[in-house]
């Protein structure tokens, strides 16, 4: 069996059953693979425990060839793949927005993401092997072994889909390893899928059954949660048909050093972080330590892949009182963040990404 690292010290656990859980900004930030007792944990249901033994994934639907496979299969008959890359949760950051005005769900820190090295199989050459149709409009569906309650809703198995164009994309693997070791049972034992540059939700753990068809996943997963809602929509008025199905995600960027509330003493202060811009390049950070008036630009370090997430470093000048340090981070297309949290709120708490500010005291 994959391993538990439930338990693991130091987590920010925003829940037990579920289990969610992030590691404090530091840790995050001491690493450029996470390692994965640091790394975030979003789960739904139960954690499943799959006896590999047992396991087999099927792959079906508009296929000229339905498999099934065990993992040894898997290995045996598809190249071996890693891909560096950034998995972060549609809910990373939400306490920002929950300042603003409540939201559902956890209150994440900016700690619901991480970068490993994904070890697997590509999904392209699965689905090849199987002759799955291609084509626009087409979908290829996931299924897992978890349950999910939910309140006014029948349990039910946790279930999402993803476009055939991003599934065919070389990036797209069945993952069976995490920096080179098996999974956690946490992180999907015996496989998952990882997508690079989509949101987290899209990746499914404990991954059983991939369907190819004609439309996007019927799973409540996909359906009426995990949607970009507009602004004026409240709890009570959610119409999930108006909203606008997650993948892609934004441009972001998070203070790991200095912590909110740190009591520096004035003068310079190195300012730690990370940025990412899923499928374009960070090309530049602004770091300002004195309430955006000023700006620095951070020195970044760049991983191989394009998946991956960029680390940041700036020394920053702060004088006495109370000071807001703020970053923000610029694509390759000449983009930066929002200003203001208040400017993407919405009620489902997704895709906070407004320059984050870390108020500190200076002495
Ligand atoms: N089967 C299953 N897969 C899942 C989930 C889940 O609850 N069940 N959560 C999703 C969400 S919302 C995120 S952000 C990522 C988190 O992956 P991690 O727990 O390995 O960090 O898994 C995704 N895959
Ligand atoms: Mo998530």
């Amino acid at each position: 069996m994959g391993g538990s690292l439930r338990g693991r010290p130091g987590m920010i656990v925003h829940s037990e059953a579920p289990y969610n859980a992030e590691p404090p900004l530091g840790r995050l930030r001491a690493a450029f693979l996470t390692g994965a007792a640091d790394f975030y944990v979003r789960s739904h249901g139960n954690i499943p425990e799959i006896d590999p033994a047992e396991y087999r994934l099927r792959v079906d639907g508009l296929v000229a060839e339905p498999l099934t496979l065990t993992v040894a299969a898997l290995r045996a008959r598809f190249q071996a793949q890693t891909v560096n890359a950034v998995l972060q949760c549609a809910g990373n950051r939400r306490a920002d927005l929950q300042r603003v005005r409540p939201v559902s769900g956890d209150p994440w820190a900016p700690g619901a993401i991480g970068h490993a090295e994904w070890g697997g199989v590509g999904l392209a050459e699965v689905l090849r092997a199987a002759g799955a149709a291609e084509g626009r409009g087409l979908h290829v569906a996931f299924a897992a072994a978890d349950e999910i309650e939910m309140e006014g809703e029948k349990r039910f198995r946790f279930g999402v889909s993803i476009p055939m164009e991003k599934a065919m994309a070389g990036e797209v693997l069945l993952a069976f390893e995490m920096n080179g070791a098996a999974l956690a049972a946490e992180h999907g034992f015996p496989l998952r899928v990882v997508v690079p540059g989509f949101a987290g939700v899209r990746s499914p753990k404990w991954l059983m059954g991939i369907t190819v068809q004609d439309r996007p996943s019927n799973n409540h997963m996909q359906q009426r949660d995990y949607k970009m809602l507009p602004p004026g929509m409240e709890a009570e008025t959610v119409d999930w048909a108006k909203g606008a199905t997650i993948e892609e995600m934004p441009l972001n960027s998070a203070i790991c050093e200095p912590g909110e509330g740190a009591e520096l003493a004035a003068g310079r202060v190195v300012v730690r972080g990370y940025a990412i811009a899923s499928a374009r390049g960070v090309v530049r950070v602004d770091v300002s330590g004195d309430g955006g008036r000023n700006w620095v630009q951070a020195a970044l370090e760049v991983g191989a892949s394009r998946w991956s997430w960029v680390f940041w470093e700036a020394a920053v000048e702060l004088s006495r009182g109370e000071q807001d340090i703020i970053v923000r981070a610029w694509d390759s297309a000449g983009q930066t963040q929002p200003s203001q949290a208040a400017d993407v709120w919405n009620t489902k708490g997704y895709l906070s990404a407004a320059w984050h500010r870390v108020r500190v005291r200076v002495v």
